[in-house]
């Protein structure tokens, strides 16, 4: 239950609804955690770009990974190591490059002290393969049975798999920017906090046809918040530190601020750039924090589903937990020895800085943004052969879905496979609201068009404080249970998840 206090704390939460009902935008729902250690200078640090993942194997059909997840100490802040939990121990996790059409098999073996769920985020993946929060890989020995103390759980709610299992990505779906972290029912938030994060870029031969920039000019941007304790390790306020008890002290019930900009792993870092375009995968891995970048005008090129029919240039690019833009950025109309800095319009102080760059080199630039990306049919109205209402709301001390925490057995909706539905997301908090398999267009907010940034197909769709957001979600891929949730994590891990049933 959310006490007086807690409740105080989430109407100090930045950018909700006040009192007197006018709207402020700001990070999101949550409460700021100070770091004990001392916070490093911005835009020292290179920025560190994430080992591409090797196949093991491959044959005809299928390219085979193996990912270890395991405890590592690395070199966050300058000078001192910090204990990550990490998919082969590393943060973020390796970046995956897998094809459009090729099936993608990866058997990840646990080493950590904790069971562990592995969510592909965007990914088009049989109901076995998703992820689910209770389909859990269990270190040796783990007692997961007894051990889950969160929502009304019991044993046969669980499949477990002993220390290793495969996890089969069909990869019938078209080029995207996707993630995958960890989905451990009641630990996510702690889990991913550690660590468990990474890239998972899809690409396929229309895109490669357009001839946007590639190579070492095609980014992934994991941006997350964390916090130090004074001894240079992750700071989180969870109440057990075994992570066999869920939970976060009181005041951080309604989301968890780091006061630490990371990109791919490194506070506030600075990237040396050639004037030329580059293609930047922004991806929000935070728990709970919103971003505005502003101070580098970028042109949208891509969602969280794939590219756009066209670009569109953004002044500004606001990002919330679990989202993706796939954005390029022409750095031939700066002068070499430019410094540009993406600023973070919804921070203050030192969360007020993500990146910089330097313009550092002349080069010639091969790469052009067509006018024209990718067909991408607009779903209407009319095409939803149902409509459903799902509210996000806290109630009696619970995030829940329409007045309900998170029920493993049940099932809030059945779409058919193949057809179209209307889902109308309410919501008093910010909630960034995701939905595992389908993906969907943003059709209205209140009552008003979409906004300039919510264009293309989606999995991730910030409803803001009183928000309305109406969005045609399309059941494609695969029959079975999947779920939607509130992606900021201490909300997910407090219930607010749903499941529904494609059939
Ligand atoms: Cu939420």
């Amino acid at each position: 239950m959310i006490s007086r206090r807690g409740a105080l704390g989430l109407a100090g939460a930045a950018g909700i609804a006040t009192l007197t009902g006018c709207y402020t935008d700001g990070p999101g729902t949550g409460q700021a955690l100070v770091s004990g250690a001392r916070i490093p200078p911005p835009f020292k640090v290179p920025l560190p770009i994430p080992q591409v993942a090797k196949t093991v194997r491959r044959d005809d059909t299928t390219d085979y990974y193996e990912v270890v997840q395991k405890v590592a100490k690395v070199e966050i802040l300058p000078g001192s190591k910090t204990t990550i939990w990490g998919y082969d121990g590393t943060f973020p996790g390796p970046t995956f490059r897998a094809r459009a059409g090729r099936r993608v098999v990866v058997t990840v073996r646990n080493e950590l002290p904790v069971p562990t769920s592995t969510h592909l985020h965007g990914g088009v993946t049989p109901p076995d393969s998703d992820g689910f929060p209770t389909d859990l890989v269990v270190p040796a020995g783990y007692p997961v049975h007894t051990k889950h103390a969160g929502m009304a759980m019991k044993p046969s709610d669980f499949t477990l798999h002993d220390r290793t299992r495969d996890y089969v990505y069909p990869m019938n779906q078209r080029a995207a920017t996707l993630w995958y972290h960890d989905h451990r029912m009641d630990f996510s938030a702690p889990q991913v906090w550690r660590g468990l994060a990474g890239a998972f870029l899809i690409g396929d031969n229309d895109e490669d046809r357009l001839g946007l920039p590639s190579g070492d000019k095609d980014i992934p941007l994991l941006i997350c918040d964390r916090s130090f304790d004074a001894h240079g390790e992750f700071h989180y306020p969870e109440l057990d530190s075994t992570l066999t008890n869920p939970g976060v002290t009181e005041e951080y019930m309604s989301g968890v601020f780091g006061d630490v900009i990371l990109v791919n792993g490194a506070p506030w870092p600075i990237l040396e750039v050639a004037n030329t375009r580059y293609r930047f995968r922004l991806i929000n891995g935070s728990n709970a924090r919103r971003y505005q970048l502003t101070g580098l005008p970028v042109t949208q090129i891509g969602s969280d589903g794939g590219l756009l029919a066209a670009p569109i240039r953004l002044e500004s690019v606001t990002l919330a937990p679990g989202e993706r833009y796939d954005v390029v950025v022409d750095f031939s109309e700066y002068p070499v020895g430019t410094e540009l800095t993406w600023a973070n319009a919804l921070g203050t102080g030192p969360t007020g800085n993500v990146l910089r760059f330097r313009v550092a080199r002349a080069e010639k630039d091969p790469s052009q943004v067509p006018a024209a990306l990718a067909a991408v049919p607009v779903l209407r109205r009319e095409d939803a052969v149902a409509t459903r209402q799902f509210d996000f709301r806290l109630q009696g001390g619970k995030w829940t879905i329409n007045g309900r925490p998170y029920e493993p057995a049940g099932s809030v909706a059945a779409p058919k496979l193949d057809s179209v539905e209307l889902w109308r997301f309410t919501s008093d908090f910010h909630h960034p609201v995701h939905v595992h398999l389908a993906q969907f267009q943003v059709l209205g907010r209140t009552g008003r068009k979409p906004e300039a940034s919510d264009g293309g197909w989606k999995d991730t769709v910030d409803i803001r404080p009183y928000g309305v957001v109406e969005v045609l979600v399309r059941f494609a891929g695969y029959k079975g249970r999947y779920m939607m949730h509130c992606h900021n994590l201490e909300h997910e891990d407090m219930a607010m998840m749903a499941n529904f049933d494609v059939v």
